[in-house]
């Protein structure tokens, strides 16, 4: 159709989106949004649209990119150890492996006295 080597120039005109809309209703399609990083529309199941119409509220989901977690519909950067320190997942922080397995709770969960009898 085209010869080889061909440069397209494509554009695509869309006319912008009716404020209206229900579907400009939703947190996520709003200024104010919800989410941190990214808000996406939860998938509709018969159970989750009876809620909706209940409530007349739009459900969403709040993800996080690679490395983040998500805590309260924000994200927060997980804590980059290193390889002489051990990860504590209830507070987001690295404390040295000394402290692993001494007694003492160090970790706000407390998961570095976790497992420490081999169990
Ligand atoms: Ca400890």
């Amino acid at each position: 159709m085209f010869a080889n080597h061909t440069q397209l120039h494509l554009v695509a005109v869309h006319p912008p989106p009716d404020k209206k809309s229900h579907l400009m209703q939703h947190p996520c399609a709003g200024d104010d949004l919800p989410c941190s990083h990214v808000c996406t529309q939860t998938a509709h199941s018969p159970i989750l649209q009876k809620i909706n119409q209940e409530n007349e509220s739009h459900l969403y989901t709040c993800l996080c990119p690679p490395a983040f977690f998500l805590d309260n519909e924000r994200c927060t950067r997980m804590a980059e150890c290193t390889f002489q320190t051990f990860y504590c997942h209830s507070s987001n922080t690295c404390f040295h492996n000394s402290k692993r397995c001494d007694g003492v709770k160090d970790c706000r969960g407390g998961e570095d006295e976790d497992r420490c009898d081999g169990e």
